[in-house]
């Protein structure tokens, strides 16, 4: 039983090419989680720490509710770090992407401006379609990719404790959040005993783990709570009991008062249904539908997703599906449903 993380060599060997620059910048995917958002603030102090330069670049401004994970203010937007005016030495200075394996991912102004960097490192935790064990010790130079870690803010606090720094109490915080977040609060098979040896370590340098638990799961706006009830309220499940969805609407946001980050785990509600295998989250995106999928037991809805174009883990998945312009919304969601309960 269980899983087998990288090998430890692997992380020094990560740590060493680390190293060698002096100068690092940090990003994350476009629209940041907490795992994006604590892996990065984490590993920018450690690295500042061993005395390194080190910037934190995202597409935009943080969202405000997730500022405390990075209380001394070190994300830029990319605005903000041009505004700055700082010299990027694009030729020597090592890129560091997270939570994330494409650079495209990043958003759609930030990846024009770091394309040029000669020196990439992805550390990542999504299932990446293009094998990446290339070279001699398993790793290629450019993608850290541990599918089975549960979250990349588990490999950023391995590395950490590779590269010798102890965790302080913003990293305890983030880290620990960061795995909070993308276990769905420690529920995920993804989850080992490796995890919560480092969880052991964040309490034990941070802060209690109720005041994690409040600071993101604890903060609700009633408007979004009123939101949650007439989204829930709508919430239908497939004609075999397998499947439940959602449906998040534009209107529905205005109406409320509310931002779409709002919405993110209210899909997660829907895997306390009785029966129910996997839960579906639509919502309008464009032209296209959005379908966000979550699951618990054995059912691979990365492996679903996949079938519809798009990907992620195991039990956590999303893709984008343009419905046919002869169906209707309604007529096309009752066909999907249909066809994943009966691929259950
Ligand atoms: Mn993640």
């Amino acid at each position: 039983m269980g899983k087998k993380s990288l090998p430890i060599h692997l992380y020094l060997e990560l740590s060493h090419r680390i190293l060698q620059h002096e100068s690092i910048i940090l990003t994350t995917h476009v629209g940041p989680d907490p795992d994006g958002i604590g892996s990065i603030v984490s590993l920018g102090r450690a690295l500042q720490q061993l005395g390194k330069t080190v910037h934190i670049i995202i597409e935009e401004p943080l969202w405000y509710k997730y500022k405390y994970l990075d209380p001394e203010g070190s994300i830029f937007s990319l605005d903000d770090f041009l505004g700055k005016k700082t010299a990027v030495n694009f030729e020597e200075s090592l890129l560091i992407v997270v939570d994330t394996h494409k650079l495209s991912r990043t958003g759609f102004k930030i990846s024009s401006f770091l394309s040029p960097f000669k020196n990439i490192i992805f550390i990542d935790h999504h299932p990446n379609p293009v094998p990446t064990a290339m070279t001699a010790s398993g790793v290629d130079h450019q993608h850290f990719i541990d599918e089975k870690a549960a979250a990349t803010g588990e490999m950023i606090a391995t590395l950490i404790n590779t590269l010798g720094v102890t965790f302080d109490d913003v990293m305890a915080l983030g880290l620990y959040t960061a795995i909070l977040v993308d276990t769905n609060v420690f529920r995920y098979p993804s989850v080992t005993g490796n995890t919560h040896r480092l969880i052991a370590e964040f309490l034990d340098h941070g802060i209690p783990s109720h005041t994690a638990y409040n600071l993101i799961n604890g903060a609700k706006k009633l408007t979004s709570m009123h939101l949650l009830g007439q989204i829930l309220k709508n919430a239908q499940v497939g004609p075999l009991g397998l499947v439940a969805w959602i449906w998040i609407q534009e209107s529905d946001l205005r109406d409320y008062n509310s931002e779409l980050e709002d919405t993110h785990a209210y899909i997660n509600n829907l895997l306390a249904l009785e029966g129910v295998r996997i839960a579906c989250m639509f919502r309008q995106d464009g032209p296209r539908l959005k379908l966000s999928m979550r699951s618990h037991g054995d059912i691979d809805v990365g492996e679903i997703a996949a079938q519809f174009g798009g990907g992620g883990h195991s039990h956590s998945a999303a893709t984008v599906i343009e419905i046919p312009p002869n169906d209707s919304r309604e007529n096309f969601i009752h066909d999907l449903i249909l066809k994943l309960e009966r691929q259950l």
